[in-house]
């Protein structure tokens, strides 16, 4: 379902954007490298009504997609920050609509989107859940397990995982790192719900390779093929039995329409940052609530902040297969929100409290900061 009820407009004052840089509890590894640290950017929309705050999910390279924190740090501050701020009074709704003229760049306006979104719903004592029409109070977890180095290692890790009380394992693979550790891990786990990511490592000329997936009983193979290769992915699709299922290529309701009637795609991997926010995010779903499509919500090392915005996103009745959206101690240490994501039974719990319901830590956020700049009106 559609909005029920837009949220409130807020007269936009200041927008406090940061880059910070937290340390992961391990090198996270896929396809297309190794993270040891997240630099993301954090942005505190000052408004009349209060506060909100967002997050640009970016890594510091272009190499999941074509943004990088530096580049939405430019468009943003540039851009895309003083055109909002020249509206002065505006609803969350209308975030995306003054964004529209520049292209691209949906990871930048997602967090902008989602700071307003945040400050509005604050005011208005709403929690974001409700007002994305979520319902669930709790959310199954899945965990995405980079690269390992071998599969006697992959297996101990995902042991752990298990252990923990994850309830859907998806494992990255690449060219000569996939059907021996996905055998391994199968091998090890005959039952567990089972799922494999590329992130686009492959061509149309490795369909042999990937349709000895085939024996594994996998939920999904993640973006075997690059960004923008729909009509390839529907010949995959053609060569596979393990379903395909897009997220690089997966950039607006739009994209998700097309791969879906061309036959690329039959589950989707949601993300609001590579879709230029949650309200297209929302209308994805809603898409494939209506098309009998099955859909989670993927993840993007998220602080504390992305991560209870993913949870309530992840709570709306069209996410029929648990996301990766894990606790935050599956990434780090420490998290910048008071109260970070917790693993209960396997489920995350999806916050009730105004806007995103978590509480910045001001003092964590301090120390992970390391550059800032505020855009005035
Ligand atoms: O492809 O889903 C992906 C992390 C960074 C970039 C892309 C992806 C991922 C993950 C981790 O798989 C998801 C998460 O737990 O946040
Ligand atoms: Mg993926």
């Amino acid at each position: 379902m559609p909005l029920a009820q837009p949220a409130a407009s807020v007269r936009l004052d200041r927008l406090e954007l940061r880059v910070l840089r937290i340390p992961l509890i391990a090198p996270f590894t896929t396809s297309f490298g190794t993270m040891t640290d997240r630099e993301v950017i954090v942005v505190r929309a000052r408004t009349d009504a209060g506060d909100g705050w967002g997050e640009i999910v970016t890594q510091s390279a272009p190499v999941y997609s074509s943004e990088y924190t530096q580049g939405a740090w430019d468009v943003a501050t540039r851009w895309l920050g003083p055109a909002l701020l020249h509206r002065g009074e505006l609803a969350p709704e209308q975030v995306a609509p003054t964004l529209d003229p520049f292209v691209g760049h949906r990871m930048a306006k997602a967090g902008l989107e989602l700071a307003v979104l945040d400050a509005a719903l604050r005011s208005e004592g709403r929690s974001f859940a409700s007002y994305l029409g979520a319902t669930a109070a709790t959310i199954p977890s899945g965990v995405s397990v980079g690269i390992q180095s071998d599969p006697a290692a992959l297996v101990e890790t995902v042991r752990g995982y298990l252990d923990e009380g994850y309830v859907r394992i998806k494992i990255k693979i690449k060219p000569g790192r996939d059907i021996a550790e996905t055998d391994a891990v199968r091998s090890a786990f005959p039952e567990i719900p089972l799922q494999v990511d590329a992130n686009s490592a492959y061509t149309l000329a490795d369909a042999d390779t990937l349709a000895q997936l085939d024996r594994f009983g996998l939920l999904l193979i993640e973006q075997p093929l690059q960004e923008d290769d729909i009509v390839d992915h529907a010949a995959l699709a053609q060569q596979l039995k393990t379903p395909i299922c897009l997220d690089e290529s997966i950039t607006s309701v739009k994209a998700a329409r097309d791969a879906l009637a061309l036959g690329a795609t039959t589950v989707i991997n949601v993300k609001a940052g590579r879709v230029g926010g949650y309200l297209e995010a929302l209308r994805i779903a809603d898409l494939c609530e209506s098309a009998g499509i099955p859909v989670w919500c993927g993840g993007m090392l998220e602080t504390g902040i992305g991560r209870a915005a993913n949870a309530a996103l992840a709570a709306h009745p069209a996410f029929t297969l648990p996301g990766d959206v894990s606790a935050s101690a599956r990434f780090y240490t420490e998290d910048i929100v008071t109260e970070p994501a917790v693993l209960e039974d396997g489920h995350v719990r999806v916050p009730t409290g105004p806007g995103l319901g978590v509480e910045v830590d001001l003092d964590a956020l301090e120390r992970f900061t390391v550059a800032r700049e505020t855009l005035r009106r």
